[in-house]
């Protein structure tokens, strides 16, 4: 069994996060979802608008989704590579390259991110803090 793992906020769930958990699913047969944590965001610099909980719980009901892990510091993911067994380790290409010392553990591919949505610009529009 192929798996596939991958990080990040996913506040305001939105097309750009669905894009990329259903193109991380197409690279293996198993996703693992790291969900970052309401004090991984604070150190951040991240404010959500909605609460790591309920977060975790709209990521794990995505069909592509098989497991979600709270991602709560930045170390974990070696630990996280090695423990789950994953084959690729996937994120956006906004990451591009800062995940590159993984190549050593899994596979490490960058997916071009989705154009014109995110969350700042979420809330920018419903003028949220
Ligand atoms: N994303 C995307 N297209 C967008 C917006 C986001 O492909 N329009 C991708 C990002 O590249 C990332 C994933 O969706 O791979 C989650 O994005 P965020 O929730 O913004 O995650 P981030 O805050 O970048 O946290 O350790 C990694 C961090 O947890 C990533």
């Amino acid at each position: 069994m192929k798996k596939v793992i991958t990080y990040g906020t996913f506040d305001l769930f939105h097309i750009g996060h669905l894009n990329i958990l259903r193109r991380a699913k197409e690279l293996g047969d198993y996703l693992i979802v790291g969900v970052s944590s309401d004090a991984f965001n604070a150190i951040k610099g991240k404010k959500c608008a909605i609460a790591d909980h309920e977060r975790m719980a709209i990521v794990e009901a995505i069909r592509y989704v098989d497991e979600v892990i709270v991602e709560d510091n930045w170390e974990q993911k070696i630990s996280d590579i090695q423990k789950y067994q994953v084959d690729t380790f996937v994120m956006g290409d906004d990451w591009k390259g800062h995940f590159d010392y993984l190549k050593e553990y899994c596979n490490v591919v960058y997916l071009p991110r989705t154009e014109g949505i995110s969350t700042t610009q979420i809330k920018k529009e419903l003028k949220l803090k």
